[in-house]
Formats: C-alpha cells, structure tokens, sequence
C-alpha cells in the first residue's frame, strides 16, 4: 500500500466541490487515512512550494493555497501516488482531459482545484509537512476484499 498527500485548494471549498471531490478518491477505492481543514500559514505553503521558490509563479501560487480554508487528506491504496495523479488530471485545467477532476471542474492555471503529490519522495516529505504522524490512523475496511484481489 502506499500513501499520497491530497489538498482540496481555496477555490474547491469555495465552490462547494469538497465533497464531489474527496468522494471520487473513497469511490476509486482509496482509504482516506487522515483528514483537516486548515488555512495554510505562508510559512506552510513557502515549504510546501519551495521548489517553484523563484519561478514568476511563485508569489500568486504561495497567495492562492493560502487565500482561504484548505482540505488536506492522505490517501493510502496501491498505486495511489500515480493513480491520484492520474485523476485530478494535468497541471493546466485547460488541459486536463474530461474525466479527471480538473478536466471536469476547473479551466485555467491558478484554480485547479486540487494537489497531490506527483513522487514517493514528495509524498512522504507533503505528508510530514502537513500532518503529525497521530493525525494518520491506519485501519482496515471490510470492503478492502471487494477492491483488492486476495
Ligand atoms: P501540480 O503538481 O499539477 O499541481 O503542478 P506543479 O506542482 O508543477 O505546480 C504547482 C502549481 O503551480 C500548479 F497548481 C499551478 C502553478 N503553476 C503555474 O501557475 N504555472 C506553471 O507554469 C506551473 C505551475
């Protein structure tokens, strides 16, 4: 099993997209492990994008995550690193293939709704950044065997 970080950013909240979305990771089958709204301070969101540190972005992307209150989740399945990548679909919304969540929701740069880590490296890294290892609960779920083959 692996583990994935997730944030439902400012504009999902404000749009009333958080249950739509989350529910689209529990419907795929992914446990959801760890979950909190929060408003990320700038010194969260500066380590959380530190490495588009630099980038003409940068300033509007640190202003965007931190401009109103945030879901962050872990997801743990097989595969959820590429997996969760694969649904919330490509960095630009405008082209985000139909079917993945920002090719359903979202239109331009700088609202595209959602986050997830896209390597095992920065998953464990996000992870740590935005939750204290009591914040996780591991469990199993009777309808794991329906999802995944014995
Ligand atoms: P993603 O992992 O798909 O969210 O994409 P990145 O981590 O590469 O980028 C993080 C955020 O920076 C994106 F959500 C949007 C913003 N961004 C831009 O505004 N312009 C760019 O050229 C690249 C990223």
């Amino acid at each position: 099993m692996e583990r994935t970080f997730v944030a439902i950013k400012p504009d999902g909240v404000q749009r009333g997209l958080i249950g739509t979305i989350l529910g689209r990771f529990e419907q795929r089958g992914f446990r959801v492990v760890a979950l909190k709204m929060l408003t990320a301070s700038r010194e969260l969101a500066e380590k959380h994008y530190a490495v588009h540190r630099g980038k003409f972005f940068y300033e509007d992307l640190v202003n965007y995550i931190c401009s109103g209150p945030v879901v962050a989740m872990v997801l743990e399945g097989v595969e959820a690193i590429k997996t969760v990548r694969l649904m919330i679909g490509a960095t630009r919304p405008y082209e985000a293939a139909p079917g993945t969540i920002r090719g359903d929701y979202a239109l331009t740069g700088l609202r595209n709704l959602v986050h997830a880590s896209d390597s095992p490296e920065t998953a464990q890294e996000e992870i740590a950044l935005w939750f204290t290892p009591e914040e996780i609960q591991s469990y199993q779920r009777d309808l794991d065997r329906w999802i995944y083959e014995e």
